[in-house]
């Protein structure tokens, strides 16, 4: 349960647990009934979690600028009905710090830009700039240079309600669409999200809408000479230059030809771009910033909220808002897939067995959850056979390479072998082949795109949140090396350069960088046992120095925990209080490495009996999953049980 964060922000690491690495200790038999026991009650929790369709879906929580959004973008649509405004208003209110900040993500500090929204939301919803909350995230976000200071994005959404100006933006502009695929800067360039993200506000920035809030802001003006400071780099430069010479395109006088008549032109193509990627389920790409985008582009082209394409929209939209014991509040993106894949390969660790009706209900959901069609990948994959699987519900053209190997290791725990007949296994089959078609120049594999590495996009002033490519990453490598593992004829060559590239991203400390996981323990303990699957022995250097990572890098609790603040700080990594999660990481790193019977793992497996509920599963406010590295933190509500679960279960029946 997320509440107001308690904890100072500026607490130091705490320090390494002291350890007896050395002391190798016959695992007891009431260390394993402990286990077992909770095992067993994880694996009853997990069960009951089951929906009747076979899948599994634990929240997926983030931060408040996706409440800000959705009341900014109904007020924009005119559709902000008293009842979503009062209920979102609360949902805000509540997650705000003492400091009259708002973080995003548990015990994290304060964010200039969330902060910035969820005031500007608070007072939509009726909240008066005198009481002593608004008071306080005014002079907060004074403090730390007002909107100025702020990110492009929320810029954009205050030029949106009239408190920005829009000439004080970079500009990006619709003629991005001229650009052909071979191009620098052309979209394909950009990783999907960022790609989905910039044809939708290429249309935005077009049209500079501008319907106002009825209050003024002035009690956020910026200090003078707020901007923040450009950089100075050669690229950076030549792009500001780039910057100013758009500007005055801009400026060009409506009757200036052609101007008007090529930006009416790249306007209709981003508008036929953004209507040929409307999933079935009225969305795009199942996350909500190209949702949110891709609607107001639409609406700005002349949709109106009647029209079908807005109506399918706005309903999707409503689909990612949760309305609990816990209030009503509103998902970035929803997991089903990669949920029910975690979920799968848990409890066959646990000993549920194949045949078991659970399991072949997710099994044959998960089936037919398969992507049949070609998406955007396909830009750079032209021959390739579709396959795979995406992670949500409905995003048939952005299947990701993750997905697809964690459902494959799933499907194959629920007795899919590879190699026989059926609809089933051409599934895996498929998945296999298209992954493999996936693998990118150096050996490894990004989330969702091949070799999508352009080292200009990044440079360019408007992106200035997140990542905006979708070079390779350990951790989705080391989860397709564990997957090819296991099929039957991947070619050896394949898996090697695999392994070698993922031995050629080893920190010099012995841990991994976690890409779509915090941080380093999420890193190490997917390439862990990615590498014994691919035959590397757990004496080898590589899984030696990783292990000798682990073992310093535990609390005196026995656990494992990483800040978030191990992206920015190297003081943090590998540090933060235990969780359940990142403790069963390492545990599963471990396991792998042939480390069932020393004192660390003993210690984290009784860290996880220790603090399980008497329900069967753990508390998690710490997110542990990661968007983008540092600017975009997710807690995956399912995690908290079942990478515990696939930790207790390897060390119960010593299968690891
Ligand atoms: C865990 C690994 C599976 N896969 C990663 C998928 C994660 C799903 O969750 C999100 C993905 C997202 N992408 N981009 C955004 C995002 C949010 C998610 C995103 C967020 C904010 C902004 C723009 C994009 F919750 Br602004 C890919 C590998």
């Amino acid at each position: 349960m997320t509440s107001l964060a308690e904890r100072p922000v500026d607490e130091e690491p705490t320090s390494p647990a002291p350890h007896e690495a050395d002391r190798l200790v016959v695992v007891g038999a009431e260390d394993v009934a402990g286990a077992v026991d909770a095992r067993d009650r994880a694996c009853e929790h997990l069960l009951q979690l089951q929906h009747p369709g076979g899948w599994w879906k634990g929240e997926l929580e983030t931060n408040v600028t996706m409440d800000a959004e959705d009341l900014l973008l109904r007020h924009f649509l005119g559709i902000l009905d008293d009842a979503t405004r009062a209920a979102a208003g609360r949902w805000i209110a509540s997650h705000q710090r003492q400091d009259g900040a708002w973080a995003t993500y548990f015990a994290g500090p304060g964010d200039l830009s969330t902060t910035v929204e969820a005031y500007v939301a608070l007072r939509l919803s009726g909240h008066d700039a005198r009481e002593a909350h608004m008071v306080a995230a005014a002079t907060w976000i004074r403090s730390h240079g007002g909107l100025a200071r702020t990110r492009v994005f929320t810029r954009i959404w205050m030029a949106m309600v009239g408190a920005w100006p829009w000439e004080e933006l970079p500009v990006l502009p619709a003629e991005i669409m001229l650009l052909p695929k071979w191009a620098p800067l052309n979209i394909y360039d950009f990783g999907c999200w960022a790609r989905q993200t910039i044809v939708a506000l290429s249309v935005v920035m077009a049209h500079r809408p501008a319907r106002p809030l009825p209050f003024a802001l002035d009690e956020l003006a910026s200090p003078p000479a707020a901007s923040k400071p450009a950089s100075r780099t050669p690229t950076a430069l030549a792009f500001q230059a780039l910057d100013r010479l758009l500007h005055r395109y801009e400026r060009l006088p409506r009757w200036v030809l052609p101007r008007a008549a090529v930006r009416r032109a790249c306007l209709s193509r981003a508008e036929r771009w953004i209507l040929s990627r409307q999933e079935a389920d009225g969305c795009w790409g199942g996350i909500q910033p190209p949702i949110v985008y891709s609607v107001i582009a639409l609406h700005l082209q002349g949709y109106s909220i009647e029209h079908p394409v807005m109506k399918a929209a706005l309903a999707g939209i409503d689909g990612f808002v949760l309305d609990d014991h816990r209030g009503r509040h509103v998902e970035a993106c929803q997991s089903p897939v990669w949920d029910t894949a975690l979920a799968v390969v848990a409890l066959a660790d646990a000993g549920v067995a194949p045949d078991d009706p659970a399991m072949q209900a997710a099994a044959g959901w998960l089936v037919a959850e398969e992507v049949r069609i070609k998406g955007d990948w396909a830009v750079r994959r032209p021959e390739l056979e579709p396959g795979g699987w995406a992670f949500e519900f409905a995003n048939d053209l952005y299947p990701d390479i993750d997905d697809t190997a964690e459902v494959i290791m799933a499907l194959r725990r629920a007795g899919v072998a590879a190699g026989d007949t059926g609809p089933r296994c051409a599934a895996v089959e498929r998945g296999v082949a298209w992954t493999l078609g996936m693998q990118c120049r150096d050996g490894g594999w990004g989330a969702f795109d091949v070799d999508n590495d352009s080292e200009l996009c990044a440079a360019l002033p408007f992106c200035d949140f997140g990542r905006v490519t979708d070079p390779p990453s350990a951790d989705v490598t080391a989860h397709v090396i564990e997957m090819l593992a296991g099929e039957p004829g991947v070619p050896h060559e394949t898996v090697a350069r695999a392994v070698d590239w993922l031995g050629s991203q080893q920190e010099d400390d012995g841990s991994w960088f976690g890409r779509w996981g915090s941080n380093y323990v999420y890193g190490t303990g997917a390439a862990i046992p990615a590498l014994i699957d691919a035959g590397v022995a757990p004496g080898d250097e590589r899984v030696r120095r990783a292990v000798a990572w682990l073992e310093a890098h535990q609390n005196p609790d026995g656990g494992w925990g990483e800040d978030m603040r191990s992206y920015v700080d190297e003081q943090w990594r590998g540090r933060g209080d235990s969780t359940p999660s990142q403790t069963a990481w390492a545990l599963l790193a471990l396991l792998a490495a042939g480390e069932r019977e020393s004192a660390a793992t003993r210690a984290g497996v009784a860290f996880l009996v220790g603090t399980q509920r008497p329900d069967g599963t753990w508390d998690e406010p710490q997110y542990t999953g990661t968007g983008f590295p540092w600017d975009f933190n997710i807690n995956y509500h399912l995690y908290r049980l079942v990478f515990p679960l696939t930790a207790l279960g390897r060390y119960a029946s010593g299968d690891r």
